[in-house]
Protein backbone atom coordinates (compact mmCIF):
# COMPACT_ATOMS: atom_id res chain seq x y z
CA UNK A 1 0.00 0.00 0.00
CA UNK A 2 1.34 3.71 -0.97
CA UNK A 3 2.19 5.82 1.92
CA UNK A 4 0.76 9.15 2.51
CA UNK A 5 3.94 11.67 1.56
CA UNK A 6 4.27 15.21 1.41
CA UNK A 7 7.65 14.41 0.59
CA UNK A 8 7.19 16.16 -3.51
CA UNK A 9 7.38 13.43 -6.11
CA UNK A 10 9.31 15.78 -8.40
CA UNK A 11 13.06 16.62 -8.08
CA UNK A 12 13.51 19.94 -10.44
CA UNK A 13 16.68 18.84 -12.82
CA UNK A 14 17.78 22.59 -13.17
CA UNK A 15 20.14 23.80 -10.46
CA UNK A 16 19.53 26.12 -8.00
CA UNK A 17 21.48 29.40 -9.37
CA UNK A 18 21.40 32.60 -7.31
CA UNK A 19 24.19 34.04 -8.60
CA UNK A 20 25.42 33.81 -12.55
CA UNK A 21 28.65 32.75 -14.11
CA UNK A 22 28.66 36.63 -14.76
CA UNK A 23 28.84 37.28 -11.03
CA UNK A 24 25.25 38.94 -11.59
CA UNK A 25 22.18 37.88 -9.60
CA UNK A 26 19.70 35.78 -11.60
CA UNK A 27 15.83 35.50 -11.41
CA UNK A 28 15.87 32.80 -8.84
CA UNK A 29 13.23 33.99 -6.22
CA UNK A 30 12.62 31.25 -4.29
CA UNK A 31 15.92 31.56 -2.04
CA UNK A 32 17.41 34.82 -0.37
CA UNK A 33 20.23 36.54 -1.61
CA UNK A 34 19.71 38.43 1.67
CA UNK A 35 22.69 38.07 4.15
CA UNK A 36 24.67 40.66 6.20
CA UNK A 37 27.52 42.26 4.48
CA UNK A 38 30.22 40.70 6.90
CA UNK A 39 28.63 37.20 6.11
CA UNK A 40 28.90 37.94 2.45
CA UNK A 41 32.40 39.41 3.13
CA UNK A 42 33.37 36.15 5.67
CA UNK A 43 31.82 33.78 2.80
CA UNK A 44 34.73 35.07 0.36
CA UNK A 45 37.69 35.05 2.67
CA UNK A 46 37.10 31.48 3.64
CA UNK A 47 36.73 30.39 -0.14
CA UNK A 48 40.37 31.91 -0.80
CA UNK A 49 41.30 30.71 2.18
CA UNK A 50 40.38 27.46 1.53
CA UNK A 51 42.16 27.05 -1.91
CA UNK A 52 45.53 28.46 -0.55
CA UNK A 53 45.15 25.79 2.31
CA UNK A 54 44.53 23.75 -0.37
CA UNK A 55 47.50 24.46 -2.60
CA UNK A 56 50.04 24.32 0.43
CA UNK A 57 48.55 20.94 1.66
CA UNK A 58 49.75 20.03 -1.96
CA UNK A 59 53.50 21.55 -1.52
CA UNK A 60 53.60 19.94 1.21
CA UNK A 61 52.93 16.64 0.04
CA UNK A 62 55.39 17.15 -2.93
CA UNK A 63 57.55 17.77 -0.10
CA UNK A 64 57.10 14.65 1.21
CA UNK A 65 56.09 15.89 4.62
CA UNK A 66 52.68 14.46 3.89
CA UNK A 67 51.74 10.71 2.95
CA UNK A 68 49.13 12.09 0.87
CA UNK A 69 46.26 14.93 0.11
CA UNK A 70 42.76 15.26 -1.78
CA UNK A 71 43.24 18.52 -3.02
CA UNK A 72 38.92 20.50 -2.95
CA UNK A 73 40.10 22.90 -5.83
CA UNK A 74 37.20 24.04 -7.57
CA UNK A 75 34.43 22.99 -5.03
CA UNK A 76 35.43 26.00 -2.59
CA UNK A 77 31.79 27.38 -2.88
CA UNK A 78 30.10 23.84 -2.25
CA UNK A 79 31.65 23.74 0.83
CA UNK A 80 31.86 26.88 2.40
CA UNK A 81 28.42 27.63 1.48
CA UNK A 82 27.10 24.27 3.09
CA UNK A 83 28.80 24.56 6.06
CA UNK A 84 28.65 27.89 6.62
CA UNK A 85 24.60 28.13 7.85
CA UNK A 86 25.02 25.13 10.49
CA UNK A 87 24.85 25.12 14.07
CA UNK A 88 28.86 24.42 16.09
CA UNK A 89 26.41 21.61 17.35
CA UNK A 90 24.92 20.43 14.58
CA UNK A 91 27.09 17.26 13.73
CA UNK A 92 29.31 17.06 10.53
CA UNK A 93 30.72 13.51 8.43
CA UNK A 94 33.17 14.50 6.17
CA UNK A 95 34.12 11.69 3.69
CA UNK A 96 37.86 13.36 2.96
CA UNK A 97 38.12 16.20 0.80
CA UNK A 98 36.63 18.95 2.74
CA UNK A 99 38.74 21.32 4.06
CA UNK A 100 36.30 24.01 3.44
CA UNK A 101 34.39 22.40 5.36
CA UNK A 102 36.71 21.78 8.36
CA UNK A 103 37.85 25.39 7.87
CA UNK A 104 34.68 27.30 8.01
CA UNK A 105 33.84 24.75 11.59
CA UNK A 106 37.22 26.18 13.26
CA UNK A 107 39.39 22.72 13.04
CA UNK A 108 42.96 24.17 12.68
CA UNK A 109 44.92 23.40 9.22
CA UNK A 110 47.80 21.77 10.96
CA UNK A 111 45.07 19.03 12.78
CA UNK A 112 44.13 18.65 8.91
CA UNK A 113 47.72 18.19 8.41
CA UNK A 114 48.55 15.82 10.54
CA UNK A 115 46.66 13.56 9.59
CA UNK A 116 47.26 13.32 6.41
CA UNK A 117 50.72 13.41 7.55
CA UNK A 118 49.88 10.20 9.58
CA UNK A 119 52.04 11.29 12.39
CA UNK A 120 48.62 11.87 14.56
CA UNK A 121 45.40 10.83 14.18
CA UNK A 122 44.19 13.77 13.64
CA UNK A 123 40.69 12.72 14.90
CA UNK A 124 40.17 14.10 18.51
CA UNK A 125 40.61 17.23 17.52
CA UNK A 126 37.72 16.70 14.77
CA UNK A 127 35.57 15.68 17.29
CA UNK A 128 35.85 18.67 19.89
CA UNK A 129 34.45 20.73 17.01
CA UNK A 130 31.54 18.04 16.05
CA UNK A 131 33.14 17.33 13.30
CA UNK A 132 33.68 13.21 12.86
CA UNK A 133 37.24 12.25 11.56
CA UNK A 134 37.86 11.52 7.52
CA UNK A 135 36.06 8.88 6.05
CA UNK A 136 38.21 7.07 3.54
CA UNK A 137 36.06 3.69 3.47
CA UNK A 138 33.45 5.68 0.62
CA UNK A 139 30.22 6.08 2.00
CA UNK A 140 30.18 4.48 5.55
CA UNK A 141 29.91 7.92 7.08
CA UNK A 142 26.66 8.15 5.99
CA UNK A 143 25.66 5.33 8.26
CA UNK A 144 27.43 7.59 11.35
CA UNK A 145 25.25 10.40 10.62
CA UNK A 146 21.86 8.80 10.10
CA UNK A 147 22.85 7.58 13.58
CA UNK A 148 23.65 10.32 14.96
CA UNK A 149 20.89 11.99 14.10
CA UNK A 150 18.67 9.37 15.10
CA UNK A 151 20.24 9.90 18.51
CA UNK A 152 19.30 13.99 18.22
CA UNK A 153 16.11 12.80 17.59
CA UNK A 154 15.47 10.86 20.75
CA UNK A 155 17.39 13.06 23.00
CA UNK A 156 14.90 15.61 21.72
CA UNK A 157 17.47 18.00 20.19
CA UNK A 158 17.23 20.38 17.94
CA UNK A 159 20.40 20.11 16.19
CA UNK A 160 21.07 18.28 12.74
CA UNK A 161 23.72 16.21 11.32
CA UNK A 162 25.34 16.50 7.69
CA UNK A 163 26.74 13.97 5.87
CA UNK A 164 29.08 14.53 3.06
CA UNK A 165 29.83 12.43 0.22
CA UNK A 166 30.90 12.46 -3.48
CA UNK A 167 28.87 10.97 -6.43
CA UNK A 168 30.73 8.39 -6.10
CA UNK A 169 29.79 7.18 -2.87
CA UNK A 170 26.04 7.39 -4.01
CA UNK A 171 26.68 3.73 -5.56
CA UNK A 172 28.13 2.14 -2.20
CA UNK A 173 25.67 -0.16 -0.69
CA UNK A 174 25.79 1.58 2.73
CA UNK A 175 24.60 4.91 0.75
CA UNK A 176 21.27 3.38 0.13
CA UNK A 177 20.94 1.76 3.77
CA UNK A 178 21.53 5.16 5.04
CA UNK A 179 19.10 7.10 2.74
CA UNK A 180 16.41 4.50 3.32
CA UNK A 181 17.04 4.29 7.12
CA UNK A 182 16.71 8.17 7.33
CA UNK A 183 13.47 8.36 4.91
CA UNK A 184 11.87 5.91 7.14
CA UNK A 185 12.79 7.52 10.61
CA UNK A 186 12.22 11.10 9.19
CA UNK A 187 15.44 11.92 10.97
CA UNK A 188 17.13 15.43 11.05
CA UNK A 189 19.85 14.08 8.65
CA UNK A 190 21.07 15.96 5.34
CA UNK A 191 22.67 13.95 2.77
CA UNK A 192 24.88 16.18 0.69
CA UNK A 193 26.55 15.15 -2.07
CA UNK A 194 29.30 17.11 -3.96
CA UNK A 195 28.71 15.94 -7.60
CA UNK A 196 32.52 16.68 -9.07
CA UNK A 197 31.82 14.89 -11.82
CA UNK A 198 34.22 12.01 -11.15
CA UNK A 199 34.86 9.48 -8.63
CA UNK A 200 39.27 8.76 -9.38
CA UNK A 201 38.70 7.80 -13.12
CA UNK A 202 34.83 7.17 -13.42
CA UNK A 203 32.80 9.72 -15.12
CA UNK A 204 29.14 10.43 -13.06
CA UNK A 205 27.59 9.27 -15.98
CA UNK A 206 28.56 5.92 -15.58
CA UNK A 207 28.39 6.05 -12.12
CA UNK A 208 24.04 6.00 -12.22
CA UNK A 209 21.36 5.27 -14.51
CA UNK A 210 18.94 7.82 -12.72
CA UNK A 211 18.34 10.95 -14.40
CA UNK A 212 20.28 12.76 -11.61
CA UNK A 213 21.60 12.08 -8.27
CA UNK A 214 19.39 14.12 -6.42
CA UNK A 215 15.96 12.30 -8.08
CA UNK A 216 17.23 9.36 -5.58
CA UNK A 217 15.65 11.56 -3.12
CA UNK A 218 12.16 10.60 -4.55
CA UNK A 219 12.48 6.29 -3.68
CA UNK A 220 13.44 7.69 -0.27
CA UNK A 221 10.50 9.72 0.75
CA UNK A 222 12.67 12.89 0.98
CA UNK A 223 12.97 15.82 -1.00
CA UNK A 224 15.56 16.28 -3.44
CA UNK A 225 17.41 19.71 -4.56
CA UNK A 226 19.79 20.12 -7.26
CA UNK A 227 21.69 23.27 -6.29
CA UNK A 228 24.84 24.77 -8.19
CA UNK A 229 28.11 23.70 -6.79
CA UNK A 230 29.67 26.63 -7.72
CA UNK A 231 27.12 29.59 -6.05
CA UNK A 232 28.21 29.71 -2.33
CA UNK A 233 25.32 31.48 -2.03
CA UNK A 234 22.80 29.59 -3.61
CA UNK A 235 24.95 25.82 -1.48
CA UNK A 236 24.29 28.41 1.40
CA UNK A 237 20.50 29.10 0.98
CA UNK A 238 19.40 25.55 0.18
CA UNK A 239 21.36 24.06 2.56
CA UNK A 240 19.66 26.48 5.53
CA UNK A 241 16.40 25.56 4.23
CA UNK A 242 16.81 21.65 4.36
CA UNK A 243 18.21 22.28 7.83
CA UNK A 244 15.60 24.55 8.78
CA UNK A 245 13.31 21.48 7.69
CA UNK A 246 14.76 18.70 9.40
CA UNK A 247 15.28 20.60 12.68
CA UNK A 248 11.41 21.45 12.53
CA UNK A 249 11.38 17.69 12.78
CA UNK A 250 10.39 17.64 8.73
CA UNK A 251 13.06 14.76 8.26
CA UNK A 252 15.91 14.47 5.75
CA UNK A 253 16.61 15.78 2.43
CA UNK A 254 19.29 14.94 -0.24
CA UNK A 255 21.28 17.99 -1.63
CA UNK A 256 23.26 17.16 -5.13
CA UNK A 257 25.93 20.09 -4.99
CA UNK A 258 27.22 20.22 -9.06
CA UNK A 259 30.43 21.22 -9.20
CA UNK A 260 33.84 19.96 -10.55
CA UNK A 261 37.27 18.95 -9.28
CA UNK A 262 39.95 21.37 -11.00
CA UNK A 263 42.90 18.77 -9.81
CA UNK A 264 43.33 15.23 -9.40
CA UNK A 265 41.69 13.03 -7.26
CA UNK A 266 44.51 12.96 -4.81
CA UNK A 267 48.23 13.84 -5.02
CA UNK A 268 48.91 10.31 -6.34
CA UNK A 269 46.56 10.82 -9.21
CA UNK A 270 46.85 12.47 -12.91
CA UNK A 271 43.81 13.30 -14.64
CA UNK A 272 45.16 13.93 -17.54
CA UNK A 273 45.00 10.31 -18.62
CA UNK A 274 41.11 10.06 -18.46
CA UNK A 275 39.66 13.39 -18.98
CA UNK A 276 40.45 16.35 -21.63
CA UNK A 277 41.58 19.73 -21.30
CA UNK A 278 38.13 20.79 -23.17
CA UNK A 279 36.14 19.58 -20.09
CA UNK A 280 38.52 21.07 -18.22
CA UNK A 281 38.81 24.38 -19.39
CA UNK A 282 34.32 24.37 -19.34
CA UNK A 283 34.70 24.23 -15.73
CA UNK A 284 37.57 26.75 -15.18
CA UNK A 285 35.39 29.34 -16.48
CA UNK A 286 33.05 28.42 -13.70
CA UNK A 287 35.19 28.83 -11.04
CA UNK A 288 33.38 29.66 -7.87
CA UNK A 289 35.83 32.86 -7.00
CA UNK A 290 36.26 34.86 -9.02
CA UNK A 291 32.43 34.05 -9.37
CA UNK A 292 31.27 35.42 -5.88
CA UNK A 293 34.17 38.23 -6.23
CA UNK A 294 32.18 39.62 -9.28
CA UNK A 295 29.02 39.67 -7.21
CA UNK A 296 30.71 41.47 -4.34
CA UNK A 297 32.19 44.04 -6.69
CA UNK A 298 28.48 44.32 -8.50
CA UNK A 299 27.27 45.58 -4.68
CA UNK A 300 30.10 47.34 -4.18
CA UNK A 301 31.71 45.34 -1.37
CA UNK A 302 35.00 44.54 -2.84
CA UNK A 303 37.89 46.93 -2.78
CA UNK A 304 41.38 46.60 -2.35
CA UNK A 305 42.11 46.63 0.90
CA UNK A 306 39.38 43.28 1.56
CA UNK A 307 41.50 41.56 -1.01
CA UNK A 308 44.37 42.39 0.99
CA UNK A 309 43.05 40.73 4.30
CA UNK A 310 42.42 38.17 2.95
CA UNK A 311 45.66 37.61 1.03
CA UNK A 312 47.14 38.33 4.53
CA UNK A 313 44.98 35.97 6.27
CA UNK A 314 45.93 33.17 3.49
CA UNK A 315 49.48 33.72 4.22
CA UNK A 316 49.13 33.50 7.83
CA UNK A 317 47.33 30.34 7.66
CA UNK A 318 49.52 28.62 5.19
CA UNK A 319 52.87 29.68 7.61
CA UNK A 320 50.99 28.27 10.51
CA UNK A 321 50.05 24.69 8.66
CA UNK A 322 53.66 24.38 7.47
CA UNK A 323 54.95 25.02 11.15
CA UNK A 324 52.08 22.73 12.66
CA UNK A 325 53.08 19.76 10.23
CA UNK A 326 57.07 20.65 10.03
CA UNK A 327 56.85 20.82 13.86
CA UNK A 328 54.67 17.91 14.44
CA UNK A 329 54.99 16.18 18.03
CA UNK A 330 55.89 12.09 17.76
CA UNK A 331 52.65 10.01 17.88
CA UNK A 332 52.00 9.41 21.08
CA UNK A 333 50.48 5.50 20.50
CA UNK A 334 48.93 5.06 23.93
CA UNK A 335 45.89 7.29 22.13
CA UNK A 336 45.54 4.22 20.14
CA UNK A 337 43.89 2.40 22.87
CA UNK A 338 42.89 5.47 25.27
CA UNK A 339 41.03 7.25 22.72
CA UNK A 340 38.39 4.75 21.82
CA UNK A 341 36.09 4.58 25.08
CA UNK A 342 35.77 6.94 28.12
CA UNK A 343 37.17 3.62 30.11
CA UNK A 344 39.73 1.36 28.75
CA UNK A 345 38.70 -2.12 28.27
CA UNK A 346 40.66 -5.08 29.57
CA UNK A 347 41.15 -5.84 25.87
CA UNK A 348 42.61 -3.48 24.90
CA UNK A 349 44.76 -2.46 28.20
CA UNK A 350 46.19 -6.56 26.75
CA UNK A 351 47.04 -4.71 23.62
CA UNK A 352 48.86 -1.64 24.98
CA UNK A 353 50.87 -3.89 26.75
CA UNK A 354 51.51 -6.00 24.40
CA UNK A 355 52.69 -2.81 21.69
CA UNK A 356 54.78 -1.10 24.68
CA UNK A 357 56.64 -4.40 25.24
CA UNK A 358 57.69 -5.09 21.81
CA UNK A 359 58.67 -1.01 21.33
CA UNK A 360 60.53 -1.88 23.96
CA UNK A 361 62.45 -4.48 22.72
CA UNK A 362 62.56 -2.70 19.13
CA UNK A 363 64.28 1.01 20.96
C1 LIG B 1 34.49 1.34 0.19
C2 LIG B 1 35.54 1.92 -0.70
N1 LIG B 1 35.62 1.49 -1.99
C3 LIG B 1 36.56 2.01 -2.83
C4 LIG B 1 37.44 2.94 -2.37
C5 LIG B 1 38.48 3.54 -3.32
N2 LIG B 1 38.10 4.92 -3.61
C6 LIG B 1 38.68 5.93 -2.96
S1 LIG B 1 38.05 7.40 -3.42
C7 LIG B 1 37.01 6.69 -4.53
C8 LIG B 1 36.10 7.54 -5.39
C9 LIG B 1 35.02 8.23 -4.62
O1 LIG B 1 34.41 9.19 -5.45
P1 LIG B 1 33.37 10.24 -4.93
O2 LIG B 1 32.48 9.62 -3.90
O3 LIG B 1 32.75 10.84 -6.11
O4 LIG B 1 34.27 11.32 -4.14
P2 LIG B 1 35.40 12.28 -4.71
O5 LIG B 1 36.71 11.54 -4.54
O6 LIG B 1 35.11 12.59 -6.12
O7 LIG B 1 35.39 13.49 -3.83
C10 LIG B 1 37.15 5.31 -4.52
C11 LIG B 1 36.40 4.40 -5.38
C12 LIG B 1 37.34 3.35 -1.02
N3 LIG B 1 38.16 4.26 -0.50
N4 LIG B 1 36.38 2.85 -0.22
MG1 LIG C 1 33.24 12.58 -7.11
Amino acid sequence: MARKSQTPMTVDLEPVQLVGPDGTPTAEERYSRDLSTETLCWLYEMMVVTRELDDEFVNLQRQGELALFTPCRGQEAAQVGAAACLRATDWLFPQYRELGVYLVRGIPPGHVGAAWRGSWHGGLEFTTKCCAPMSVPVGTQTLHAVGAAMAAQRLGEDSVTVAFLGDGATSEGDVHEALNLAGVFRVPCLFYVQNNQWAISTPVRKQTAAVSIAHKAIGYGMPGIRVDGNDVLACYAVMAEAAARARAGNGPSLIEAVTYRLGPHTTADDPTRYRDQQELDRWLALDPIPRFRRYLQGLGLWSQSLEDRVAARSAGQRAELRDAVFDAPDFDVDELFTAVYAHITPELEAQRRQLRAELARTE
